[in-house]
């Protein structure tokens, strides 16, 4: 066979194997930032380690968590504040255009803390964790930004740590699968995440799936040390598409050990920015020729439109420049 027909073969599989293996980041390495340019472009995913978040204040949330997951149900309802969109407590839909999941949940958003009847050690344990979450996020961003060579590394960071920014804490709570048998489902449905990106850290319990390009599902083993970096559709507009938003879902099949008996428990930051931020390509970023390939919007313009999309629709596609 010709010899550079052998060398492209093997470049070719050699990115294919790559692609199989779930990027795996050192945030205190010297490297960091190009290797996390290198997988936001190519998963728009990656799992972070060293992050430096104490490991009480995420045990204490899960503990927390759970001991509110336990509530009776009525008592779930009661505490949070019903089911008013998007914020509160939910359970068995997601968002309010028909999906549905086999999950529960509790969202709370970081400007809007009017969450009066939540179990007080719950709302310390999120409070407390939304601070080292952040603290977490902005360094993420930062190095998003010197990955691409950007000059302002702070541009990422200082959009969603800023007064009026748009960030939530959201847990999911997913029932053993083996109860799955009898009313068998998806977790949670596939999708993008809207915003600049999420920080998702698990229990035990398996479950997530991040789409490959080619769209094959990627299992993500868990991790309980390791904290999961999603690209959101924000950051794949400011960055002009160099950074992909990755979709994910959460499937829980019977049978597949662990998960059978153990629920699993998320606890997932979005990085928002506020509702009049204008997403469009970062000008330090640009080519000399270069156009944005997005029409410009503002985040609340973008939100407004994805909350009123299925879960699983493409949503930056009404907002391609064709
Ligand atoms: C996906 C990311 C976050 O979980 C979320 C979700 C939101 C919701 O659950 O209310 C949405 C979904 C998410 C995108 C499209 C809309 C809104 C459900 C849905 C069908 C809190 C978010 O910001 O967007």
């Amino acid at each position: 066979m010709d010899a550079s027909l052998t060398a492209s073969r093997n470049v070719q599989s050699n990115t294919k194997q790559q692609l199989a293996l779930v990027p795996v980041i050192d945030l205190l390495s010297p490297g960091s930032a190009g290797a996390i340019a290198d997988a936001c472009r190519s998963h728009g995913f990656f799992k972070a380690v060293n992050h430096g978040m104490a490991v009480g204040i995420t045990e204490t949330l899960e503990a927390e968590a759970m001991a509110f997951f336990a509530l009776p149900r009525g008592d779930k309802i009661n505490s949070s504040f019903g089911f008013t969109k998007p914020l509160g407590y939910g359970c068995g839909n997601i968002g309010t255009n028909g999906d549905v999941g086999s999950l529960e949940y509790l969202i709370v958003s970081d400007t809007d803390n009017s969450t009066p009847t939540m179990p007080i050690a719950l709302c310390h344990a999120m409070d407390a964790y939304m601070t080292i979450v952040q603290e977490v996020a902005g360094r993420v961003l930062e190095l998003m930004a010197e990955g691409l060579g950007m000059e302002d590394t702070n541009v990422f960071r200082g959009m969603v740590h800023r007064d009026g920014s748009d960030e939530l804490l959201r847990l999911n709570h997913y029932p053993p699968s083996r109860r799955l048998e009898e009313a068998p489902g998806t977790g949670f449905g596939e999708h993008t995440d809207p915003q600049l990106m999420s920080l998702l850290r698990s229990n035990s319990v398996s479950g997530l799936q991040i789409a490959l390009p080619d769209g094959t599902w990627l299992p993500v083993a868990p991790d309980t040390e390791s904290v999961f970096v999603n690209v959101g559709d924000a950051m794949q507009v400011l960055t002009n598409g160099r950074y992909r938003s990755v979709r994910h879902r959460v499937v829980a099949e019977p049978g597949t050990g662990e998960a059978d008996v153990l629920s699993r428990l998320s606890t997932i930051y979005f990085g928002g920015p506020a509702p009049a931020e204008r997403i469009v390509p970062v000008a330090g970023l640009m080519g000399a020729l270069e156009v944005s390939e997005y029409m410009s919007f503002t985040w609340e313009e973008y939100k407004s439109a994805a909350y009123k999309t299925k879960l699983g629709a493409c949503r930056l596609e009404p907002f391609l420049l064709k």
